[in-house]
């Protein structure tokens, strides 16, 4: 667990559904902020959950609420279909394994350290490749200098939510007979003008961590195109079972349990809520960071964000350098995180890599100096907002 991590009990009340926009106005907070609290509805509306499991006796497997909530999640991203996991990174190890991904595949350095990790579990070299100052996902026009005999694969991520150039990574992995994986582990809701962005590419990854817009405490998707793709992915959770005495593959234990199933029911009656008070904080923040020399937002071109972070690039006209602001916000109480610095291929076990080279990644090397995620989370208040934008604008 991160030196961060909020205290479990005492000073700060415990995460709740998502305040009224009169609410959210009220009196200020000087307790903690952390970069983002979990969406947590009320306990009570759990407990007829947890009555039912209990009565059923059906604690995992596929069960009713596993079943129900891939129903209701297939419905309600507008997606065919999708194969709950236990969490987004074994996921992202069964999608690759699903697709027999091999030799070398594309991705970007700027993102968590599982979506490279995912490669390594599988024996598979990552080829980092940088990405476009603007949209801080993967650099669609330098792709192609990095394909060789052993490519075969491109692993994008929706950073931030913000969708990838998907059309360009559709082009270049067609042109070379590539699949496409998009980890998507940001991006639950997001869609653009065709609708939801998890149609793209061969297989798409969610996490429905703690961290994230949708949680189920611990958990991940993986969105297929169709029913066979969906029926591999099944038995690779399963370690590999077809039935009782038929093993298919050397398949894992993904499962996602029937409490998380559960609760992600749940979660799924709250979501336009917190979607919508994200969305409120979203703009407020950009209306009170505007015109503050050095500091930059991120704008993605989707036509529906889910407001998952919201990173803010502290640039040279910025009176302090990105770690002093880190410091002196940290100082008020308000932990931001500098999410994704170091980069993956700053890490030990990728820094020998060619592609981790620095001058191979300018532009991932300058937004990982610059970056800090502000806090943003369904029960922040608006005067939390003004507090951390206030020492912003001030920072003496
Ligand atoms: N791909 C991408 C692009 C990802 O971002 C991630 C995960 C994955 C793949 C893998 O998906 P999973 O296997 O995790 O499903 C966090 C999350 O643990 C991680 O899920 C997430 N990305 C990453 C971006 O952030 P940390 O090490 O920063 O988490 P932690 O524990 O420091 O939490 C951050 C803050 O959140 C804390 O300071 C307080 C708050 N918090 C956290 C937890 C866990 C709470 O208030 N309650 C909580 O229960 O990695």
């Amino acid at each position: 667990m991160n030196s961060l991590m909020p205290p479990a009990t005492g000073e700060r009340a415990p995460a709740r559904a998502a305040p009224s926009a009169t609410e959210a106005g009220s009196a200020g907070s000087t307790d903690p902020i952390y970069v983002t609290r979990p969406y947590l509805p009320p306990l009570e509306e759990f407990v007829p959950y947890l009555q039912e499991i209990w009565k059923r006796g059906t604690l995992t497997n596929n069960g009713p609420c596993h079943q129900e909530l891939e129903n209701r999640l297939a419905e309600h991203l507008g997606v065919g279909h999708i194969s709950l996991f236990t969490n987004g990174t074994i996921a992202l190890v069964t999608a690759l394994q699903a697709l027999r991904i091999t030799g070398e595949v594309i991705t970007t350095p700027y993102s968590f350290v599982a979506t490279s990790h995912a490669l390594l579990w599988n024996g598979i070299k990552p080829v980092f490749v940088d990405i476009d100052p603007r949209t801080l996902n993967l650099d669609a026009s330098k792709i192609e200098a990095a394909i060789t005999p052993q490519t075969t694969a491109i692993l994008p991520v929706h950073c931030y939510g913000h969708p990838c150039d998907t059309d360009a990574i559709q082009s270049i992995a067609d042109n070379y007979g590539l699949k496409v994986i998009y980890d998507a582990a940001h991006a639950f809701g997001v869609e653009d003008a065709g609708g939801s962005i998890l149609r793209h590419g061969d297989l798409s990854v969610l996490s429905f961590h703690a961290t994230k817009v949708f949680n189920t405490f611990e958990g991940g998707a993986i969105i297929s195109p169709d029913a066979k793709t969906k029926r591999r992915i099944d038995h690779l959770k399963n370690f590999g079972f077809v039935d009782e005495t038929t093993v298919v593959a050397p398949g894992i234990n993904g499962k996602m349990s029937e409490i998380n199933a559960a609760f992600g029911l749940l979660q799924l009656k709250h979501i336009e809520q917190a979607l919508a008070r994200r969305r409120e904080i979203d703009a407020i923040y950009r209306r009170l960071l505007a015109g503050i020399p050095g500091i930059a937002t991120i704008e993605g071109n989707e036509r529906h964000s889910n407001h998952a972070y919201f990173p803010v690039l502290v640039g040279p006209d910025y009176p302090l350098e990105r770690d002093a602001l880190y410091a002196l916000l940290a100082r008020h109480g308000i932990h931001g995180r500098r999410y994704f610095h170091p980069l993956i291929s700053e890490f030990p076990m990728y820094r020998g890599l060619p592609s981790a080279a620095p001058e191979n990644l300018p532009n991932a090397t300058r937004a990982a100096r610059r970056v800090i995620c502000l806090p943003i989370y369904p029960d922040m208040n608006d005067s939390d907002v003004t507090r951390i934008t206030g020492i912003i604008r001030n920072p003496h």
